[in-house]
C-alpha cells in the first residue's frame, strides 16, 4: 500500500471559502505549537482550518498538536473528518448556522469536542469518539438556541455527559448509539427537550 506521508505542519489557518470544498484526501495535519496553539486547555488558540458558510471540510486527519481545531462561521459540512488528540477543543459554530458531522472520530479530548457559541444545530453521524470530556457542549451561560443530534455512534471513556447545554432552549436527540463508560447523555437541557432511542 502507499507510504502514509508525514504530518502537514500548518503554521497559518487554513481557509475555506464560502460553499468551497477541501478535501485532505486522508493527509494528517497538525498545529505549528509557535503560531497557532499548542493544544493544551488554554485559550484563545487558533483553528488549523477555518470554514466559511457553506464549506465541507473532508478526508483530513487532525493529529497533536490539533490546537483550536476547525471553526465553522455558518453552515458546514465535516465529512470523514478525525481529530486523532483534541487540542483545546475540536471543532466550534462560530456564527448562526446548521454543522453535518458524518464518519471519523475524536480521541483524547481532555474537556469538550464540539463547541457550540453561536445558535443553530449540529448533526453528528456515523461518528466514534473515545476518552473525551463532553460530545458537544453549548457555550456556558448562553439562551440561544442549540439543537443536536447523534445518530449511528460509539461513544466510549466519557468524563461528563455526550450534550450539555445551559440554555432552556436547547434540544438534544440520540438515535441508534452504543455507549460504553458514559456517566451521563444529557445535562443541563429543560424537561422535554432530549430524546434517546
Ligand atoms: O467563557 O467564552 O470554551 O470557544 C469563556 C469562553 C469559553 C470559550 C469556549 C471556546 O466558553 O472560549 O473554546
Ligand atoms: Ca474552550
Ligand atoms: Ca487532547
Ligand atoms: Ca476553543
Amino acid at each position: 500500500g502507499k507510504v502514509q506521508a508525514a504530518p502537514e505542519v500548518v503554521s497559518q489557518t487554513i481557509l475555506v471559502k464560502a460553499g468551497e470544498t477541501y478535501d485532505g484526501k486522508g493527509q494528517t495535519f497538525v498545529a505549528n505549537p509557535d503560531t497557532l496553539g499548542d493544544g493544551s486547555q488554554d485559550e484563545g488558540q487558533k483553528p488549523i482550518f477555518r470554514l466559511e458558510n457553506g464549506a465541507t471540510l473532508k478526508n483530513v486527519i487532525i493529529g497533536a498538536p490539533g490546537a483550536d481545531g476547525v471553526h465553522c462561521y455558518g453552515n458546514a459540512t465535516i465529512t470523514n473528518v478525525t481529530w486523532q488528540d483534541v487540542g483545546e477543543d475540536a471543532l466550534t459554530l462560530k456564527a448562526k448556522g446548521t454543522v453535518n458531522i458524518t464518519g471519523g472520530g475524536a480521541y483524547k479530548a481532555y474537556d469538550k469536542v464540539f463547541q457550540a457559541n453561536a445558535e443553530g444545530t449540529i448533526n453528528i453521524k456515523n461518528f466514534k469518539a473515545n476518552d473525551i470530556g463532553k460530545l458537544a457542549r453549548q457555550n456556558g451561560g448562553s439562551s440561544y438556541q442549540v439543537n443536536f443530534t447523534l445518530d449511528n455512534s460509539d461513544i466510549s471513556n466519557v468524563k461528563d455527559s455526550i450534550f450539555r447545554t445551559d440554555s432552556s432552549k436547547s434540544t438534544a436527540k440520540i438515535t441508534n448509539t452504543r455507549y460504553s463508560d458514559v456517566p451521563t447523555l444529557f445535562k443541563g437541557f429543560a424537561s422535554g427537550k432530549t430524546s434517546q432511542s
